[in-house]
């Protein structure tokens, strides 16, 4: 499917929305001129997102259920033309005092440089045009360079939150420098694809989901994400009840900075899993180690198809029947309960013992490019989360696709069962993936003695954001709790904009695309 383009601005942002968006699209075309005296040609637009479930297991390659929100990042571009020399990029956004305008020169061999350690907002920029540069090198024949532009942001995702900002801009960037350069259709899974390893230039090692969630989503549907045997996504209308199914997503702000903490949170995680993945092949002596498009190349869902072609003669685990493969999942988590016994972690030294590798290669494989640093790898908490995680997505969506008739009225038995999914979620995350923290447990607390059904962390965790599901006679009691019990606490100074921008209710907005400007 094609990245849409438009010029209608209906087509993208909800009625209650229309008046807000026209003004701020007029902002930024008035803005634009000034700057750069002249009008853009086009605007690329990419949403955040919010996961409603199904966390940190993309990058162990499970099917996971985000949806966009309506928040996003533009960015209008003017694109130069080739004779006007070398290829300049000019980065502003209309706020410069928070992100200050730079320029920059792409160099002869088309590729820019990165710096990961510094927190810089153009280095998202950049990670897009990276992508989309590799992209049409493969798509237009003698390409090497992108052309300059100068292009004005205006992002309205809050950076650090945990909806997803990055992603926003990275996919933005990536269709903006694609379009620019002459691709007029661009097709939604290449855009993704490329996303995806271009946000990992910046210095996470990321998964898929934030990049699928910014691209694919039609208006008003979560979308289902699947990354074996391909990438691949699929929309998913909520099913129309009485009393429509309302997320409403709350931010601790608590700033999640992954620049600081990717060591010892996110790419260590990423290490533990992959890890486990190792140790439980290893274990169950699996002949194939199957090696696949995990970041670090191998995951716990390469082990999971491995173990039952191989162990229980399954011809080809993706097939699978459904019931079945939610059995497997059960199965495997008892299987982590007995053969990953140690609850306090093991060591460089007993993993390496295990895999028969020495520790110098073991660190060179899996944390050298993205470096961790851990003394204790918790393997059986990490991979217990990740097997039960993985089939509490299978079960929401088993109930979103079939609720049972006598749910369809008040629909209170749907939701309490969606709810108590999501609130299994927050306690694996607090006890067994360690990514929660006070401030996400409080919220979640205050959220469910207000009346909400389930309440869990959202993103990366350690901070960012929360995802609650609330009947929508209970929204007004859930916000003012918050308001009361943890924002006046916490921030006592705390403005009513701020306060605006720390709860909001999403309905399922859509993908990115590309503005046409009249
Ligand atoms: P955040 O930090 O919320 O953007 C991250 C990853 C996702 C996924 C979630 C956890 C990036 C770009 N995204 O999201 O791929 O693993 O954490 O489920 O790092
Ligand atoms: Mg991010």
């Amino acid at each position: 499917m094609e990245v849409p383009t438009t010029t209608s601005l209906a087509d993208v942002y909800p009625e209650t929305a229309l008046k807000a968006q026209k003004d701020r699209w007029n902002s930024l075309l008035k803005t634009f001129k000034e700057t750069y005296g002249k009008e853009p040609d086009f605007v690329s637009r990419s949403p955040g997102r919010v996961n409603i479930i199904g966390e940190h297991i993309d990058y162990c390659l499970y099917e996971v259920l985000p949806m966009a929100i309506a928040a996003d990042v533009l960015l209008a571009v003017s694109v130069h033309k080739k004779e006007e020399g070398p290829s300049t990029i000019r980065l502003t956004n209309v706020h410069p005092q928070k992100f200050e305008s730079r320029e920059f020169n792409i160099p002869d061999t088309g590729d820019v440089h990165i710096d990961p350690k510094t927190l810089e907002w153009t280095n998202y920029f950049k990670s897009g045009l990276l992508g989309a540069t590799e992209l049409l090198r493969k798509k237009q024949k003698g390409f090497k360079q992108s052309v300059g532009m100068d292009i004005l942001a205006d992002g309205t995702v809050p950076s650090g939150g945990g909806l997803s900002s990055s992603a926003a801009f990275v996919c933005a960037s990536a269709l903006a420098s694609l379009k620019a350069n002459g691709e007029d259709h661009v097709d939604k899974k290449e855009l993704v694809e490329l996303a995806i390893v271009s946000e990992r230039n910046v210095g996470v090692n990321s998964g898929g989901m934030d990049q699928s969630a910014s691209v694919f989503p039609l208006q008003g549907s979560a979308l289902y994400v699947s990354f074996v045997p391909e990438l691949s996504a699929k929309n998913i209308a909520f099913p129309e009840l009485k009393s429509p199914l309302t997320f409403v997503i709350a931010q601790s702000f608590v700033a999640a900075d992954k620049h600081v903490t990717a060591p010892v949170c996110y790419n260590l995680r990423v290490v533990e899993v992959t890890l486990a993945a190792l140790m439980l092949s290893k274990i169950f002596g699996l002949k194939t180690l199957k090696p696949d498009a995990g970041p670090l190349g191998y995951s716990l869902r390469g082990f999971h198809d491995a173990y039952f072609e191989e162990k229980q003669g399954v011809e080809d685990n993706h097939k699978v029947f459904k019931a079945d493969f939610q059995e497997q999942l059960k199965d495997l988590a008892e299987k982590v309960d007995q053969y990953l016994p140690q609850k306090e972690g093991y060591t460089r030294e007993q993993i390496s013992e295990i895999l028969g590798i020495s520790i110098e290669e073991m660190e060179t494989k899996y944390m050298k490019k993205f470096p961790i640093r851990a003394e204790r790898f918790m393997l059986r908490q990490r991979a217990t989360h990740v097997f039960t995680e993985a089939l509490r997505v299978l079960k929401f969506m088993d109930l979103l696709s079939s609720p049972a008739p006598q749910n369809l009225g008040e629909n209170t038995e749907l939701l309490k069962s969606l709810g108590s999914l999501m609130n299994d979620t927050q306690d694996s995350c607090r006890d067994q993936f360690d990514n929660s923290c006070p401030e996400l447990d409080e919220l979640c607390q205050l959220a469910r003695s207000a009346g909400a059904y389930g309440s869990r962390l959202t993103g990366a965790g350690w901070g960012g954001c929360s995802v609650h599901l609330v009947p929508e006679d209970k929204v007004e009691n859930v916000k003012q709790k918050w308001i009361s019990e943890y924002y006046k606490k916490k921030f006592p100074d705390i403005t009513d904009e701020k306060l605006q921008e720390a709860i909001i209710v999403s309905k399922p907005g859509c993908g990115s695309c590309v503005f046409g400007v009249d």
